[in-house]
């Protein structure tokens, strides 16, 4: 008899620890579930994040600073063929890292242009550029063949680095992916 109780007992035991992972499990799925649906953001920003070689890290994107020019679209050309596209610039600090990128007196392209519309200008990824920072008198589409957007590295107070220039100029370039 005792010998029975104890089995029941056992087997109780073994009831419960069974219930116990079941239910473990189904917590880690939620969990897993939860990160899934709530990423890239907000969890995206507290996910380690890793450039390759050459990449520089800034919040959710690796960016990269060519060494040699090409022009606007050969420029894109060069950034798609590594996964990425010509940089978007969406935030203060974001321009404020890209800027950080250039040396003294160095211009670079980034993903903006009016090609398309001549005065409205697009980023690479489509969106509508909502805010910029143009230099003062910039963008006059000089000789009204300026299209593309650069930014400039200048030692001035305000953020205001970018310029409008022929698409068809080589310069250096940024990548963001
Ligand atoms: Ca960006
Ligand atoms: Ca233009
Ligand atoms: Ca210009």
């Amino acid at each position: 008899r005792r010998r029975r109780r104890g089995d029941k007992g056992e087997e109780k035991e073994e009831r419960k620890t069974f219930l116990f992972k079941v239910l473990y499990i189904r917590f880690i799925i939620c969990v897993l579930v939860f990160h899934r649906i709530f990423c890239p953001y907000p969890c995206s920003q507290f996910t380690d994040i890793r450039c390759d070689t050459d990449w520089r890290k800034f919040d959710i994107s690796c960016y990269f600073i060519s060494n040699i020019k090409k022009n606007w679209t050969d420029s894109r050309k060069a950034c798609m063929a590594q996964g990425a596209d010509l940089v978007v610039i969406d935030s203060r600090d974001e321009q404020v890292f890209v800027h950080g990128l250039l040396q003294t007196g160095q211009n670079a392209w980034i993903g903006l242009t009016d090609s398309v519309q001549e005065g409205t200008w697009m980023w690479v990824d489509g969106t509508p550029l909502t805010t910029a920072y143009w230099e003062p008198e910039q963008p006059n589409s000089y000789s009204g063949n300026q299209d593309c957007g650069e930014i400039v590295q200048k030692p001035t107070e305000t953020l205001d680095k970018w310029n409008d220039d022929g698409c068809f100029a080589a310069q250096l370039w940024i990548c963001e992916k």
